[in-house]
């Protein structure tokens, strides 16, 4: 099957003009000057099928790095399954997710790696690889490194908080960054300091300060830019590289600029939410609606300049891509077990199907450019962690996952389900987009269309990662 994209603008994070893209099978195989001939035949009338981008910008798929389909998380599980997690990310231009397989005190890596695949295969719309949650970190998941570092698993989340549950100590994280440094993989942080928090979290509790607003003054920013910079102190001495996940105080996203400035492998992410959202507007929502935002990192303060320093460090590459954190749980029977205990809701919000989209809304407002929206979302989440050439870009030999992003469309999330996401509301409810994914192509399959759904679960295949292309 060949097909011929033409008439759109081609954006990569290098540049952008006028080009048609040729796909053979799965692949691309050209970028070529509009109305081009090959061997002397019209190409337009010698392909399978053409698709018109007239108007449109050409990019590719979207790379949401840091998702959680079926967590179980908080005493339940995340909301959306690979199946219904991946179709959602396909209509909204997403065409590779990379997913965390959780590991438990007491639980062989391994086992669960082997777990998580089972749990995805056949079963995902779009493309999918895998990092590693390693808890409580002990020898035996120091050498469970090695061996998923073989399988493609060439990334670990360690956490700073959540005791008894996922915490590793410094010491803990200091063995695991040693490992890393040796044999180059990259070191996730979740960088918030668990012990205070938890202090903080009582003693709000003790006062009655029960509704979900608390959960983010329980988790100031002190508590993050401390353990931001803790982690970069043990990375320095270990030599590790080092990727701090969802970053939403403005103080740890200045670490981090330190850190980078002086030199050190240090990267970092922020989060749509991060970006839009805040403790007061959403957290702070009358009654229990604010458990629809309870994520960690929490929304910070409005009035904080939180928000302006994030679209600042993805502007000057101080912060490197959004991700979504997407980690979805219903308010009824899911969040509601936090009523009177902002302590009980279960931490996450599902924005998978709205990150491009969202993220979009920056160009439009002129925090990004064009260029760098594509880079954020698609290139750098590539490079980042091991599959840049086939993921995160237009060239010839990547996979022909193409996004077809109509600029003068629109894209209303309503109220009531305008998504594709298994929840029972919106994060984003009331949002409305300036532009709209149109066409979704996976591995040359049309898998969204003029507003219809055109995949199926199974056509999803795992993606063994390489070292991240960040490190030399
Ligand atoms: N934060 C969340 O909000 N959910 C999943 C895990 C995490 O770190
Ligand atoms: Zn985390
Ligand atoms: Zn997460």
């Amino acid at each position: 099957m060949t097909t011929l994209i033409t008439g759109g603008t081609v954006v990569n994070a290098t540049g952008r003009g006028a080009a048609d893209v040729l796909i053979d099978g799965e692949t691309i195989v050209a970028l070529l000057a509009p109305g081009s001939t090959l061997l002397g035949s019209d190409l337009v009338h010698s392909v399978d099928r053409v698709i018109d981008a007239t108007g449109k910008y050409v990019i590719p798929g979207g790379i949401d790095a840091h998702t959680h389909m079926e967590m179980p998380f908080g005493g339940t599980f995340a909301s959306d399954t690979f199946e219904s997690g991946t179709t959602a990310a396909a209509w909204g231009g997403t065409t590779t997710i990379v997913d965390f397989v959780v590991q438990y005190p007491d639980e062989n890596p391994l086992t669960q790696f082997a777990l998580w695949q089972d749990k995805a295969a056949g079963n995902c719309a779009i493309d999918y690889a895998f990092h590693q949650i390693l808890s409580d970190v002990q020898d035996s998941s120091l050498h469970a490194m090695d061996e998923l570092i073989a399988e493609g698993v060439t990334s670990f989340k360690l956490f700073m908080a959540y005791k008894g549950v996922f915490l590793s100590d410094d010491g803990q994280i200091l063995r695991a960054m040693q490992k890393a440094s040796d044999n180059g993989a990259m070191i996730m942080m979740h960088a918030e300091n668990g012990s205070v928090i938890d202090t903080l979290v009582q003693q709000h509790l003790a006062r009655g300060e029960t509704a979900p607003y608390y959960h983010g003054v329980s988790r100031p920013w002190q508590a993050e830019a401390e353990a931001t910079h803790r982690a970069i102190m043990l990375a320095d001495l270990t030599g590790a590289p080092l990727y701090i996940v969802h970053v939403s105080a403005k103080q740890a996203a200045e670490q981090i600029a330190v850190a980078r400035d002086r030199g050190q492998n240090v990267f970092g992410e922020t989060c749509p939410q991060y970006l839009y959202l805040s403790l007061e507007e959403h957290l702070g929502a009358p009654g229990f609606e604010g458990a629809k935002w309870v994520c960690s990192t929490p929304l910070r303060s409005k009035h904080e300049g939180h928000q302006h320093q994030m679209w600042n460090s993805l502007r000057t590459n101080d912060l490197q891509l959004v991700s979504t954190d997407h980690c979805p749980f219903c308010m009824k029977d899911q969040k509601d077990m936090g009523i009177g205990d902002f302590s009980k809701i279960p931490n996450g919000i599902g924005s998978v199907e709205h990150r491009m989209d969202l993220l979009y809304q920056g160009v439009v407002t002129g925090e990004i450019t064009l260029e760098r929206w594509v880079e954020i979302c698609c290139t750098t989440p590539a490079r980042m962690f091991g599959m840049y050439g086939k993921k995160g870009v237009l060239a010839p030999g990547a996979d022909a996952d193409v996004v077809i992003y109509d600029p003068n469309g629109h894209t209303s999330i309503g109220l009531g389900k305008t998504h594709h996401m298994a929840m029972d509301y919106s994060a984003w409810e009331g949002f409305e987009i300036d532009g709209h994914v149109d066409t979704v192509l996976s591995r040359g399959q049309v898998v969204v269309d003029g507003g219809a759904f055109h995949g199926r679960a199974g056509h999803g295949r795992y993606v063994p990662r390489a070292l991240s292309q960040y490190l030399i």
